[in-house]
């Protein structure tokens, strides 16, 4: 999360794009985040992290709302379950929302998944922070990132 009074209005992501269905290379999807956070009056404050530092994933173009917005919805997209011996690589992007209804993408890959509905932080909330849900590295099918709670506050 932001500290308090802090709220995001951007971000960057590590991402590990999908290259084939083998195991060679095992794709991973999402791999990693950083929020920036500012206060309503724009002052910035310190990012926030969530990086699993996957080997193969890069680091995409930082993204953010103009000033005076931040973000207040997000849509994700899972790739398809590929059964055991396939890989898969689960959640594979992410778009944000800010409050003055721009749409936030850091980058465009060749990828299948299924998106999700845009889910939005209450009217009148902003988003301030998340929570990652990710698998531990080191397994034989590596997903990384499987889920992104929003977690809004009241500015
Ligand atoms: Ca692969
Ligand atoms: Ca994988």
């Amino acid at each position: 999360m932001c500290e308090e009074g802090y709220y995001v209005y951007g971000y960057t992501l590590w991402h590990d794009t999908y290259v084939n269905i083998t195991m060679t290379p095992d794709d991973c999807g999402l791999t990693g985040i950083e929020l920036l956070c500012s206060s309503l009056q724009g002052t910035p404050s310190t990012s926030v992290y969530y990086n699993l530092n996957y080997p193969t994933s890069t680091k995409k173009d930082t993204v953010n709302c103009t000033e005076g917005n931040f973000i207040q919805e997000f849509m994700i997209r899972f790739g398809p379950r590929r059964g055991s011996v396939y890989d898969d690589d689960a959640l594979n992007q992410v778009y944000f929302r800010c409050q003055d209804n721009t749409k936030l993408t850091s980058f465009t890959a060749n990828e299948t998944g299924t998106w999700s509905n845009w889910t939005s932080c209450v009217p009148g909330m902003v988003l301030c922070g998340v929570q990652i849900l990710h698998e531990s590295l080191g397994q034989y099918d590596n997903t990384c990132f499987n889920e992104i709670v929003m977690l809004c506050c009241l500015p």
